[in-house]
C-alpha cells in the first residue's frame, strides 16, 4: 500500500482548527489533528510545503520509520510547530492502519487496560458562588472529576473563566486582548475557594485546579501547601516548566498531587521531572507530542517512576485528536485522567465520532481506526478566521505567563 496523496484542511466551526487528511492508493484514508492555537498557518504550511512531498509513495504501514524520518530528517528537532506537523502525519497513519485491519486504534496499541477513560471537565465562574453552581451543574452532568476555576475578586479576567455558559474558549478573533494578573489576590484567593467547594461538595468529588504558568516555585509551594486540606486531585502547571528543577522547590513543601505538560512537545522537555519523582501526571497531548507513538514513549517512561498520563484536552485540540487520545488512554497501562473540554455543537457536526461520554468516562468507540472524520464540505463553510491568546500583564503593566 502507498500514500498517494493528501491535504491540509484549515476550518473554524467556532474556533480554527488544522487537519491533516493522507490518502492511499487503496482508497482508505487517514486523519491527524494538527491545531496549534493561534499559530494554526505554521503547521498547515510545514505540512503542506514541507512534509507531503516527503509522504508520497510511502508505505502507510511503516508508521515508526515515517515519524523517524521526518523527526530525524529535517535536522531541526523538536518545537510546537514540527512536533505538531510530525503528530499529524502519526495520527493519520494510525488511523489508516486500523481501518486497513478492520480494528480500533486501540487494539493495535495493546488492547484495552480498562473498561472506560475517566474523565474531567471544567466547572468556572466569575466568582464563588457562580463557580459552585457550575460545579453543581458537572456533577448532575455525571462528572467524577471536575478542574474548578474562578474569578479572582479585584481581577478583571481570570484564566480559565470563559465566555460562554458552559464552555471555555480562550482564542479571540482578532488581535490578542490582554488581561492583568495579581500573584497576591490570586494566592489569598485560591485556598478560600477550595474551602468553599469541598464544604458543599463533600469529600467525595475529584477537583482539579489550573494555574496556568504564573507562578514562580516557592509561591506554587505555598499554594500547593494551602490546599492540601481540601485533596485536590491536582494541581496543574503551577509554574512555567522550561525549568524542569524548579519542580524540586514546590515538591520539598507540598503533598498536593502535580501535573504538568500541555506545552510540551518532545520526551526531553520532562526526562528529569519524570525521573526525579518531580511531578504526578503528564499531560502531553497527541497533537503537540508527536502523535500516538511518541506519547506511547513518554508514558513507558512515565511508568517506570509511579508517574501517570492526564492527556491534556481543552477546544483547541480537534476531535480528532480527542479520539486518537482516548485509544491511547484506553490502552495504556498508567493511564490517570483525560481533559475532556465539551466541542461546541459545530465543531461536533464538522468532525463526526463514534467517541461516547457516560457517568464521568468516555470510550472511543469500536469502529476501525480512530473513529472520527472530517466533513469537508461541511469545514469548507467555515474559513479560518485569525485569532489569539490573551497576553497577561501584571498590574504594573509587567508582561507576566498568560
Ligand atoms: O490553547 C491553550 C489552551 O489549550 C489552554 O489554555 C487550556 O490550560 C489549558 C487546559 O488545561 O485545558
Ligand atoms: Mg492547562
Amino acid at each position: 500500500m502507498k500514500i498517494v496523496d493528501g491535504h491540509v484542511i484549515v476550518c473554524c466551526p467556532g474556533r480554527n482548527f488544522v487537519t491533516l487528511k493522507l490518502i492511499t492508493d487503496e482508497g482508505t484514508y487517514g486523519i491527524g489533528d494538527a491545531t496549534l492555537n493561534g499559530r494554526e498557518l505554521a503547521v498547515a504550511s510545514y505540512l503542506e510545503d514541507h512534509v507531503l512531498p516527503l509522504l508520497i509513495g510511502r508505505n502507510p504501514g511503516r508508521i515508526e520509520d515515517t515519524w523517524q524520518y521526518l523527526y530525524k530528517g529535517a535536522y531541526w528537532r523538536r518545537g510546537p510547530v514540527t512536533m505538531a506537523a510530525i503528530g499529524a502525519v502519526d495520527t493519520a497513519l494510525w488511523d489508516i492502519q486500523g481501518k486497513t485491519l478492520g480494528v480500533p486504534v486501540y487494539h493495535l496499541l495493546g488492547g484495552p487496560s480498562r473498561d472506560s477513560v475517566l474523565v474531567y471537565g471544567h466547572a468556572n465562574g466569575t466568582d464563588v458562588d457562580d463557580t459552585l453552581r457550575a460545579v453543581e451543574r458537572y456533577c448532575e452532568l455525571g462528572y467524577q472529576a471536575i478542574r474548578v476555576q474562578s474569578g479572582v475578586p479585584g481581577l478583571e479576567g481570570t484564566y480559565g473563566v470563559g465566555r460562554g455558559d458552559m464552555y471555555y474558549e480562550p482564542a479571540e478573533p482578532g488581535l490578542p486582548p490582554e488581561q492583568r494578573w495579581s500573584t497576591e489576590l490570586y494566592l489569598d484567593f485560591v485556598p478560600e475557594l477550595f474551602a468553599r467547594v469541598r464544604s458543599e461538595f463533600g469529600p467525595e468529588p475529584m477537583f482539579l485546579h489550573d494555574v496556568h504558568h504564573r507562578l514562580t516555585p516557592i509561591e506554587a509551594a505555598r499554594l500547593g501547601k494551602a490546599l492540601e486540606p481540601y485533596h485536590l486531585f491536582w494541581l496543574e502547571d503551577a509554574v512555567p516548566a522550561e525549568l524542569q528543577e524548579g519542580f524540586r522547590i514546590i515538591r520539598q513543601h507540598t503533598t498536593t498531587p502535580l501535573a504538568v505538560g500541555e506545552v510540551f512537545n518532545t520526551i526531553h522537555d520532562c526526562q528529569q521531572l519524570i525521573q526525579e519523582q518531580l511531578i504526578d501526571y503528564i499531560r502531553t497531548a497527541v497533537v503537540h507530542a508527536g502523535g500516538i507513538s511518541h506519547l506511547r514513549k513518554i508514558a513507558s517512561l512515565a511508568e517506570l517512576y509511579h508517574v501517570r498520563t492526564g492527556c491534556h484536552g481543552a477546544t483547541d485540540l480537534s476531535p480528532v485528536c480527542m479520539a486518537a487520545a482516548l485509544h491511547f488512554d484506553l490502552s495504556v497501562h498508567n493511564f490517570g485522567i483525560q481533559e475532556y473540554m465539551r466541542h461546541s455543537e459545530e465543531t461536533d457536526r464538522v468532525f463526526p465520532h463514534e467517541y461516547t461520554f457516560e457517568r464521568g468516562a468516555m470510550h472511543p468507540g469500536d469502529a476501525p481506526g480512530l473513529g472520527v472524520d472530517i466533513d469537508e464540505e461541511l469545514a469548507a463553510e467555515y474559513p479560518y478566521q485569525r485569532a489569539y491568546l490573551p497576553v497577561n500583564r501584571k498590574l504594573d503593566g509587567t508582561v507576566h505567563s498568560w
